[in-house]
Formats: C-alpha cells, structure tokens, sequence
C-alpha cells in the first residue's frame, strides 16, 4: 500500500435509536451514540467507526473517553509521523496504553483510504474467499419467555443461520431449553459478557444437556485462567470475546486452555490488522473464529463482512442485516439474502455515506488538524 499523509480528522457524533432496546448482562441500550471518523489524507477520504459504547461496562472503554484520546493522544501522534500507512498506526500509537477502539477507528479510516485510493477492496485485502457470509443474530434478555420466543421466531423466519442468546444468573437455563423446545436443534449458542463466577461451573454446566456451538466469555475480562478451569466442568465450548484484546492474549488463553473458539471484534482488539493476526494464529492452532458485533453502522459492519470471509471464520457471525439495528442505515443497507449478507465489492470498504442523513443525526462535529509545533 502506498503511504499517505494525513492532513485532517473530522468527527462525527451520531445519535441513532435501535429498532427495539437490546439489553445484555450490563443494561439496556435503546439507541446508540456513535463516533465516525473521516480521515482527510493526500490520497483521498477513508471512514472509520469507533465502537465504544456509551458507558463503559462491555470494557474500560466509552465513547467520551474514546473521543478525548483520539483528539489528544492519538490523531497528534500520527500527525508527527509525516508519510504513513494502516500498518504504521499500531506502532506509532504504542506509546499510549490500552484504548483499542480508539486506535482501530482511525486504523481503519487510514486503511480504507489507502484502499479506496489503489482501488481495492476490504475483502481483497483480507484475502477474502467467500462473496457472501453465514449470519447469526444476537438476542437480548427479553422480559419474559413467550417474547423472546416470538423474537426468535421473527429472526429464524427471516433466514438467520445461529440464533445467540444474552444469559445472565436468573435468565439462562431456562430461555435455553424453551428455545430449544420450540424451534428444535436450530444453531444456537450463548453469551454471558462476564456476568458469572467460577463457583457458577456447576451450574453453567446444566447448560451441557442443550447441545450449544458455545457459551461465549462467562466469566471476567482478566479471569483467563479461570475459563480454563471452568471448561474441565462445562463440556460446551468456551469462546472468548472480552478477554482476547490483543493477539497475545489470544496465544496466551489459547496456551492456557481458556478458550476452543474466539470470537473476533476488529474494535476490540486495536484494528483489522491486528485482527487479521488473531485470525491467522487461531487457523495455526485449530481454534475456529466468528466475526462479534458491536451493533454497527453500516461503515463498520462492512468491514466486519468482508474480514468475515476470510477461510477461518467458520461460524456465523453476529453480522446480522442493518435493519435488525436500525431504520435506517448511514450507508447503503445490508440486506440478508438467504440468511447471507454480500460482502462488498467496491474499493475500501465499499459503501457509501449518505451525507444529508450522517448532517442530519449529527449531535457534535469537530476538526483536528496538525498544530504547528513551538519553535
Ligand atoms: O458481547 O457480543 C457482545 C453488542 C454490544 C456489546 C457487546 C456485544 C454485543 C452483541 C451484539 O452481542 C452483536 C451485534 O449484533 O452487533
Ligand atoms: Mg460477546
């Protein structure tokens, strides 16, 4: 790729309501604050998603927060670097600790306009070998057991490949057999985002008799070794979501024993090239990936599509079609066709902003420039 100089970042904070509030082990979310970053570079415009929730209870990160590091620690240090390219940011932004999905946001705008400028695509790049992907959809805790079966019966009728179900202690066992007993031996897995102990084993492992693809990080962030406890108990597959940050965190729960499945989220882990080595060491070690979401715009879930087409991914992703998000996407929408989205085909990420919509939900825009430095 040939580098290119940054010459500005725009932010955009956007409000967006969710189609229906999706409420996990950490609260309930009814719309979505997002921050989009357009990188201004020599080359051409490329686009970036940052998805750090409002509140910082998936991980440490939130969207302030993300938003103040990239203005103040981040986007100044990549200024300083001159020529650049997508491969150069994790480097360059080494010195600042931690901050994943502030550093893949612009990662990935860099990257898309890299592409974008030399006319390939996200799936080119990633070395995609699909031109369209299995998807699943993720199911929040519903208030009780006849919604969620009617939820998961839309979803199924739509053509969703895996249903997963939200669990937390008191909304677990019991949604999972109801699930199974009505809509019979349909892929199904589970994700407790951390709301579990290890002393819980026993009961986790009733899970067992439900014959799930996985149960998906039960326990904390920084309990790796406890998940390797935890799984000489629950015959079902641990996957990790939250514990896997970084592709040494990967080869270390790997190590371990902590994990048989990871679940891949480019924001998580610090980009799509880093994700991109968590995926080729997961293919070294046999341990099969699938594509997170993090209730993406369509900027974001293109390319989580196209990185999903990559030969590891082996299990639906939680890439489910924009309209299971929101009424209207800031992009083209992702239209699921035989339980499938397409995986784009123009350059970069190959989707387009529709500027009047992104004007109008627009709540807070800024520029950052470089500064002149103090002689
Ligand atoms: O743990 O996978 C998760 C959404 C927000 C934060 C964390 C998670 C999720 C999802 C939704 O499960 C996945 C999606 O459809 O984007
Ligand atoms: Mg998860």
């Amino acid at each position: 790729m040939n580098p290119l100089t940054l010459e500005a970042v725009e932010l955009f904070r956007i409000r967006l309501p969710l189609v229906a509030p999706f409420e996990t082990s950490f609260g309930i979310q009814t719309e979505r604050d997002i921050l989009l970053l357009k990188a201004k570079t020599s080359d051409g415009d490329g686009w970036g998603e940052c998805v750090a929730t409002e509140e910082p209870t998936y991980s440490s990160e939130y969207i302030e927060g993300a938003q103040h590091v990239l203005v103040h620690h981040l986007l100044p240090r990549l200024f300083e670097r001159g020529r650049l390219s997508a491969e150069d940011v994790g480097q360059a932004l080494r010195p600042v600790h931690g901050h994943q999905m502030a550093k893949a946001a612009i990662e990935m705008a860099i990257l898309d306009a890299q592409l974008r400028a030399s006319g390939e695509s996200f799936g080119h790049f990633f070395g995609a070998v699909r031109e369209e992907v299995d998807c699943g959809v993720s199911v929040g805790i519903h208030s009780s057991i006849p919604a969620l079966l009617q939820t998961v019966g839309v979803y199924l009728d739509q053509g969703y490949r895996r249903i997963k179900l939200k669990i937390k202690p008191g909304w677990d066992v019991e949604p999972v057999r109801a699930v199974r007993e009505r809509f019979g031996d349909v892929p199904l897995q589970v994700d407790a985002n951390t709301a579990y102990s290890v002393s819980d084993a026993k009961h986790l492992a009733e899970l067992d008799a439900f014959e799930l693809l996985l149960i998906e990080q039960p326990l904390p962030e920084e309990q790796v070794l406890a998940h390797a406890e935890l799984a000489k108990v629950v015959q079902t597959a641990i996957c990790l979501d939250e514990s896997i940050t970084s592709v040494q965190a990967a080869a270390d729960a790997i190590q371990l024993g902590a994990c048989q499945i990871i679940n891949i989220k480019p924001g998580r882990v610090g980009g799509y090239l880093e994700a991109r080595r968590i995926h080729d060491l997961c293919s070294q070690h046999r341990i099969p990936v699938w594509m997170g979401g993090m209730l993406e715009t369509g900027l974001g879930r293109a390319g989580n599509v196209a990185m999903a087409a990559m030969p590891n991914f082996t299990l639906p992703g939680d890439t489910s079609a924009s309209d299971r998000y929101y009424h209207r996407d800031i992009t083209e929408p992702f239209v699921l066709v035989e339980g499938r989205l397409r995986v784009p085909q123009g350059a970069g990420l190959g989707v387009n902003v529709d500027t009047d919509f992104l004007a109008q939900i627009t709540h807070r825009h800024e520029t950052v420039r470089p500064t002149r430095r103090a002689i």
